[in-house]
């Protein structure tokens, strides 16, 4: 009995040591303080790029082509028959107390498909299309020019600033896993900042003014909101074509974990070749940057609306993504036909589409990870 005890307590001793080291050996993220699900995280994905990426959808559980809020479905689970892995949401409007998303999707039922996915092993990625702090109803997508110097720290529109990062930041920490804990989320503020459509776009702000606005938002979150539970998504467009570009806006390594870009496919399939050479080649830019900062990447929103095109999935995106280690790739929402323009709007197949075929091809490829992928991998723990 007595050596037993003792070879019990030798065994946790080494359990633990080897336990100790494992843990010794995480890299931290940007934000020093990030839960232990959020450090976790972190590391798995640096290693699972290196087996493959995950495929992700905007707005997935919420609505489809032709159907809307209809508890379990998925147009990719009933094209592919596994939910994506990676599970996109945007917050646009909650800073002025809409109960509702500019999407439509009810700030509350978002809350619980994020859970819902978290639950089952998924990652969790959060946009935000805010409206313009002049005021006036206008979008994301106002371009008046100087906004951003507004909202910098004592400049005239810094408290309202503020008081919607509060908002932003009780539905951050609402974010709850089954024990209560914080679930990881990858935030992806002030998205397409090379592009000169939002706000906060390239020629609407100096670039001292976009890190400066970086800056405070990363501290004001992490310091005032103890939010620590995110992951910082970097996400310029698609247009740069050096490094130097991608860079310019960079507001430094300790604010940032993950880099990113946007891209699609616009025009007809003749487009197809030169939007998979290209997307390639920058995907190739930022993954030498990252690789040299031990960054994560991500092909943040891409696709092909409506997927005219039959083998898309792996003519096109597999070879657009080619031997980049990236994280994920994520396809922009279902939203199914656009009465305003008159034409169907989405981005990832459904059932019986006509690229859903290929789709099940690229769901069963080596190297794409879907939902029941990422919950074996256990990214949380
Ligand atoms: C765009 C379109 C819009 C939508 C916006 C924010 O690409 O899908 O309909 O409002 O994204 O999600």
């Amino acid at each position: 009995m007595k050596y037993y005890n003792q070879r019990n307590i030798v065994f946790f001793s080494v359990f633990l040591l080897v336990n100790c080291q494992v843990k010794a050996q995480q890299e931290l993220p940007a934000d020093k303080n990030a839960t232990k699900e959020t450090v976790n995280l972190y590391n798995n994905l640096q290693k699972l790029a290196s087996k493959g990426f995950m495929f992700g959808h905007q707005d997935d559980l919420a609505y489809g082509v032709n159907w809307k809020y209809e508890q379990g479905r998925s147009d990719v689970k009933e094209a592919a028959g596994d939910f994506p892995a990676v599970y996109g949401w945007e917050l646009g409007g909650l800073e002025l107390d809409h109960p509702k998303n500019l999407d439509a999707v009810p700030f509350e039922t978002m809350q619980q498909f994020i859970q819902q996915g978290y639950d089952r092993g998924g990652i969790i990625t959060i946009s935000w299309h805010a409206y313009s702090p002049l005021g006036n109803k206008k979008s994301a997508w106002d371009t008046t020019h100087g906004t951003v110097a507004t909202i910098l720290p004592g400049a005239v529109n810094h408290e309202l600033y503020k008081s919607w990062l509060d908002k932003v930041a009780i539905f951050l920490h609402s974010l709850r896993g089954k024990k209560g804990e914080a679930i990881p989320v990858l935030f992806r503020p002030f998205h397409e900042l090379t592009g000169s459509w939002f706000w906060w776009g390239q020629r609407q702000c100096t670039a001292e003014e976009f890190k400066a606005l970086w800056k405070f938002t990363f501290q004001y979150m992490r310091n005032e909101k103890k939010l620590n539970n995110l992951l910082w998504v970097y996400n310029t467009s698609g247009d740069f074509k050096t490094a130097e570009e991608f860079m310019e806006r960079y507001p430094g390594d300790d604010m940032v974990d993950m880099l990113s870009f946007d891209t699609y496919q616009y025009g007809d399939n003749s487009q197809s070749n030169s939007f998979a050479e290209k997307t390639n080649h920058l995907l190739s830019i930022v993954q030498s940057i990252a690789d040299k900062k031990h960054k994560l990447t991500a092909l943040a929103e891409t696709g092909y609306e409506a997927i005219p095109q039959t083998n898309w999935w792996t003519d096109v995106l597999l070879k657009a993504v080619g031997d980049n280690k990236i994280s994920y790739v994520l396809v922009w929402r279902n939203h199914g036909y656009n009465e305003g323009m008159k034409k169907m709007h989405y981005y990832a197949p459904y059932k019986g589409q006509t690229s859903a075929a290929d789709f099940q091809k690229f769901y069963q490829h080596e190297k794409t990870l879907f939902e029941k992928d990422a919950a074996r991998e256990k990214l949380y723990q």
